[in-house]
């Protein structure tokens, strides 16, 4: 049986800071609609991509930090994508800032979902790996307080069975971490959808600046290859209130080739058929982990 998911990554341009969720939303809508006409049956936008990446600010009032965050999911700017996915039989997954009452208080996390071809959430993940630093260092060019608007995601990696396959999710700053693909694989994930904001700017060794797209490209193809899946990749793009975001959106296949990748820094769709069962060439042989994987040998992975 053909295992082939036809899955499309939308990249966004930027969103500047003043721009409503109205006309993000607007602009979501007509990707899946375009992306549903080209055969996908799975969208993937960014992380955070409801607004603009508002951790590069350094906000005091409460109340300027929660703008940025969803109370609910759908809420009333945010159905139309859910009433779109419906209409179309298309799934997607987005990532967004959560604000919920939990555990007797406010928390906050940076969020993903995956929704159904049924206009209904399958799943959802909250992001493990926060990057950047929780105080103002006013020596920057811009922030990256992740680590302050956020808490760590308490959902664990999780996977679904969904739409044919079984799918996995993360965040950004979790492609560079060998764990994350090695959480989901353990648990069967055949894709791994990823959405993403990276300044190309790195204030603290801005000697890696040049680097930005090949550290990118290289945990990715790695964590496909050595875990044996498809890895889509999503960025929000260009230059965005003055900070420059990578582009290079891109599809890699289980064998860690590209096999699509983004030329533009603007919204951009790219498509393409996975073959759910290349999981299998890699997962059964070279890196059958039943036979070759030794645990017991790892124990420090966990410990340290
Ligand atoms: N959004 C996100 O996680 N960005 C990080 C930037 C790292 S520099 C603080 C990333 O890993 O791409």
């Amino acid at each position: 049986m053909n295992r082939r998911l036809t899955i499309a990554a939308a990249q966004l341009g930027p969103i500047t800071r003043d721009e409503s969720r109205h006309d993000v939303v607007a602009r979501l809508q007509d990707m899946m609609r375009r992306a549903h006409s080209r055969g996908a049956r799975l969208v993937v936008f960014p992380e955070l991509a409801l607004t603009t990446f508002f951790p590069r600010w350094y906000f005091e009032d409460q109340a300027d930090i929660d703008a940025f965050f969803e109370r609910d999911m759908p809420g009333p700017e945010t159905q139309p994508l859910f009433d779109t996915a419906r209409e179309l039989g298309l799934g997607f997954y987005i990532g967004y800032a959560e604000r919920i009452a939990q555990n007797d208080r406010i928390q906050r996390f940076n969020t993903a979902i995956l929704v159904g071809g049924d206009g209904r959430i399958i799943g959802k993940y909250r992001k493990i790996h926060l990057p950047g630093h929780d105080e103002h260092e006013p020596w920057r060019p811009f922030q990256h307080l992740e680590k302050r608007y956020f808490e760590i995601g308490d959902l664990g990696f999780g996977t679904w069975e969904a739409l044919g396959g079984t799918l996995g999710m993360a965040l950004c700053n979790d492609r560079r971490w060998p764990e994350t693909y090695r959480m989901l694989a353990l648990q069967g994930a055949e894709v791994m959808l990823l959405g993403y904001n990276t300044p190309i700017h790195y204030p603290p060794v801005p000697e890696h600046d040049h680097l930005q797209g090949f550290h990118n490209h290289i945990c990715m193809q790695a964590g496909a290859y050595q875990n044996g899946m498809w890895v889509v990749s999503v960025a929000k793009a260009g230059d965005e209130e003055g900070c420059r975001l990578l582009g290079q959106s891109s599809i890699i296949a289980p064998t860690g080739e590209i096999v699509a990748m983004t030329s533009s820094q603007e919204d951009e769709l790219l498509i393409h058929d996975c073959d759910l069962d290349q999981t299998r060439k890699i997962r059964e042989h070279i890196f059958n982990f039943k036979r070759h994987r030794q645990p017991q040998q790892y124990g420090l992975i966990t410990e340290y």
